[in-house]
C-alpha cells in the first residue's frame, strides 16, 4: 500500500503523507516515495508543491523511523542517510514547497518542514526536536537550518529541552509564516500557491537556489569539522545512544547514564 498519496492540479503538486500507523514516521520507504514524487512534480513543470498530512492528522509526522537508526557505532545521521536525502530534495527542489502543517511535527518532522519554504500550521500544530530525548548526535546541517531559523537560546531550549513548542511561539520567532484554523488552512494554502504559479517559475527557482546557497554559506575550517565530527562520534559509540534506542524500541523511559 502506498505510504504517500500525490495529486497534481493547476501546476501545483500537493504529497500527503500517509501512513498513520506509524505517525508518518519518516522511514527510507516513505522518504524514496517522496522523492520519486518531487522528481514527477519537476518533470511535470510543478511551479508550487504542498506537502503535508491528511486534514485532521493529530501527527504531521513523528520524525526518522527510529526502527531504522543503526546501533551504536556508525553514525544514524550521515550525508546518505534517507532523512538528510529528503531534506536536500525539498531544499534542491527547482519550486517552492509550502508545508501545511497539522498536528504534532517530531524529530527530523521539524527538519524536515522547515526545509521547506513557506510553512503554514494551525494553533494546535507544535514542533519538537528531540535528539536528546534519543540520545543521538545530531548532525550539523540539521544545527545550522535551525540556526538558520530561531535564536540561539531558543535553539539550545529545544534541542536541550526535546519538547514541543506550540505554534503561536514558533510563529512569533518567525518559524512558520502563517497560523490558520483547521477549516480554512487548506484553501489558505492553496491560494498561496496559486499566488506563486502566477509568477516568474525560472525567477523563482533562481531566487531559492541562491538563498539556499547563502543560507548554508558558511567557512568551516577542516580541523573544525573534524572536531565537530568527533564530538558526534563519542555520542553515537556511547552506551546512551544505545539506550535511547533500546528504550524507543521497548516503549519504556530511557535511563541516560552519561557515558
Ligand atoms: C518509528 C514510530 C515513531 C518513530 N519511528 O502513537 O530528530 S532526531 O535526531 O531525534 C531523529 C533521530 C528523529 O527524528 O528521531 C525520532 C524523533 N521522534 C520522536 O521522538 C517521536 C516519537 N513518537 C512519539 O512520541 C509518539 O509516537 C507520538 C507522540 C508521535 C504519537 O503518539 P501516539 O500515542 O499517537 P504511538 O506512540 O502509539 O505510535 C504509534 C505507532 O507508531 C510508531 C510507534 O512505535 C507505534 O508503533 P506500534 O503500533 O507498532 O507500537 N512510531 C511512532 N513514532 N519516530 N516508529
Amino acid at each position: 500500500m502506498p505510504l504517500i498519496l500525490t495529486e497534481t492540479q493547476d501546476a501545483i503538486g500537493t504529497v500527503v503523507m500517509n501512513h498513520a500507523q506509524k505517525r508518518n514516521a519518516l522511514s527510507e520507504a516513505m522518504i524514496g516515495e517522496i522523492t520519486t514524487a518531487l522528481e514527477c512534480f519537476r518533470e511535470q513543470n510543478i511551479r508550487a508543491a504542498v506537502l503535508r498530512a491528511p486534514a485532521a492528522a493529530k501527527v504531521w509526522s513523528a520524525g526518522h523511523d527510529v526502527s531504522e537508526l543503526p546501533d551504536r557505532g556508525r553514525d544514524p545521521l550521515g550525508w546518505g542517510d534517507s532523512l538528510r536525502v529528503l531534506v536536500r530534495a525539498i531544499q534542491e527542489f527547482p519550486a517552492p514547497v509550502i508545508a501545511l502543517l497539522e498536528g504534532g511535527v517530531w524529530g527530523g518532522g521539524c527538519e524536515v518542514a522547515m526545509a521547506c519554504d513557506i510553512l503554514v500550521a494551525t494553533p494546535e500544530t507544535t514542533f519538537a526536536i528531540t535528539p536528546a530525548k534519543l540520545g543521538v548526535p545530531y548532525n550539523l546541517g540539521g544545527i545550522l537550518t535551525l540556526m538558520n531559523m530561531v535564536p540561539l537560546p531558543v535553539a539550545k531550549e529545544m534541542l536541550f529541552t526535546a519538547q514541543p513548542i506550540p505554534a503561536a511561539q514558533a510563529l512569533n520567532l518567525g518559524v512558520i509564516n502563517y497560523i490558520k484554523p483547521a477549516a480554512e488552512i487548506e484553501a489558505f494554502v492553496y491560494g498561496l500557491a496559486g499566488q506563486i504559479v502566477a509568477n516568474s517559475p525560472l525567477s523563482i527557482a533562481v531566487m531559492k537556489e541562491e538563498l539556499r546557497l547563502l543560507a548554508s554559506a558558511r567557512t568551516l575550517s577542516p580541523e573544525l569539522f573534524e572536531r565537530i565530527q568527533g564530538l558526534r562520534r563519542i555520542v553515537y559509540d556511547s552506551q546512551d545512544y544505545q539506550e535511547g534506542l533500546d528504550a524507543f524500541r521497548e516503549k519504556r523511559k530511557p535511563r541516560f547514564g552519561g557515558k
